[in-house]
């Protein structure tokens, strides 16, 4: 005698909505929070915007013109937590007499000039080997 009920599945909607509006507010916020991590210089401008952390240089190469200042954003992900050198890092060219200091989760904008065409060696030397360490040295290309 029992009736044949109809399947609940009206039910369910409203959860899945639900689930899908809180997958796309997740998908925006991650968006927006993750979006300075990738944000990187176009190889073309005079200056570039520079990512540090342990695990290097970001984009690792930087151009320039001789006799025209250059300029360069450091962006330094890394923590004061780092045992290595408490998440400092610094941007090192002995050629043009450069050092300029970033500390842990700041940003620090600086100018030089360089004054000859050349390829020249860029590096930190506070954390991880410094200069002896790959990951720490980048290019700086001056034309
Ligand atoms: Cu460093």
């Amino acid at each position: 005698m029992a009736k044949n009920q109809a399947p609940k599945a009206a039910s369910k909607k409203p959860a899945l909505l639900l689930g899908l509006a809180g997958l796309v507010v997740l998908g925006l916020a991650a968006t927006l929070f993750l979006a300075p991590y990738f944000r990187t210089a176009k190889a073309d401008q005079p200056g570039a915007i520079l990512q540090i952390n342990m695990s290097g240089w970001k984009p690792a190469l930087v151009r320039a013109k001789a006799g025209k200042p250059v300029t360069i954003t450091m962006i330094n992900l890394d923590n004061q937590f780092h045992t290595d050198g408490g998440g400092w890092h610094n941007f090192v060219v002995p050629a043009f007499d450069v050092e300029e200091k970033v500390g842990p989760k700041l940003t620090r904008t600086f100018s030089f000039t360089p004054t000859e065409p050349g390829e020249y060696l860029f590096y930190c030397d506070i954390c991880c080997g410094g200069k002896e360490n790959p990951f720490m040295r980048g290019k700086l290309i001056v034309s």
